[in-house]
């Protein structure tokens, strides 16, 4: 066994214009599935062969194995990534909406300040819709860093702003991808699912 690239939870086409065939060929094709090859050449022959994706992600990070780190990371990231997008637009479901007002005073306050840590973020990253215990927050880890490898960090919401994430539909205009995916592509049963603290396991698979 070993980690496989996991279908794409919709058809390429389904986003029309929002994100292009194109680029699914491109960021789940050819970079989703290359951090798949790698990771598997990683741990092949060593103590984690066998380990699950999220295990292999800590035990990384602990040992320090920068390589293995951020390729088992990414593996994890973009799954997550491909089920917080939903190519019908969807209505946020009451029981999230009312955690996002007490926490944030409305989902539009919530949505201008993730797009805001977002569009901040300097370099390759992630921003982050989390639960931290019982608080939502919004936060933002640099390159190939997952909430996976934080304690008490539960994923909910994530936004890829690695370039290769928007380049050939936006080029550079990171804000104007934000605001669409923002509006138009959420998967927000999906993240009201996460308020469960079970989201690492939503895109974990076995080793
Ligand atoms: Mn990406």
């Amino acid at each position: 066994m070993a980690f496989v690239l996991p279908a794409l939870p919709f058809d390429k086409t389904a986003f029309g214009d929002i994100m292009s065939a194109e680029t699914f060929d491109y960021h789940h094709g050819k970079h989703h599935n290359a951090y798949v090859g790698k990771a598997n050449d990683m741990v092949k022959g060593t103590d984690l062969e066998g380990a699950s994706l999220s295990k292999v992600i800590v035990a990384a990070k602990d040992k320090g194995n920068k390589g293995l780190f951020n390729n088992a990371a990414q593996i994890w990231n973009h799954t997550f990534f491909w089920h917080c997008l939903s190519p019908e637009a969807q209505t946020i479901p009451g029981s999230l909406e009312e955690r996002i007002n007490a926490d944030f005073g409305s989902v539009a306050d919530m949505k201008d300040k993730l797009k805001a840590e977002a569009v901040g973020h300097f370099g390759s990253g992630w921003a982050w819709l989390v639960l931290n215990g019982d608080k939502l927050e919004i936060t933002s880890l640099h390159d190939a860093d997952s909430p996976v490898a934080h304690e008490g960090m539960k994923p909910l919401l994530t936004l890829d702003v690695w370039e290769h994430a928007y380049y050939i539909d936006y080029r550079n205009a990171r804000p104007d991808y934000l605001s669409t995916v923002l509006d138009k592509a959420i998967n927000w049963e999906f993240v009201a699912q996460n308020l469960d603290g079970k989201g690492t396991e939503r895109a974990d698979q076995e080793g």
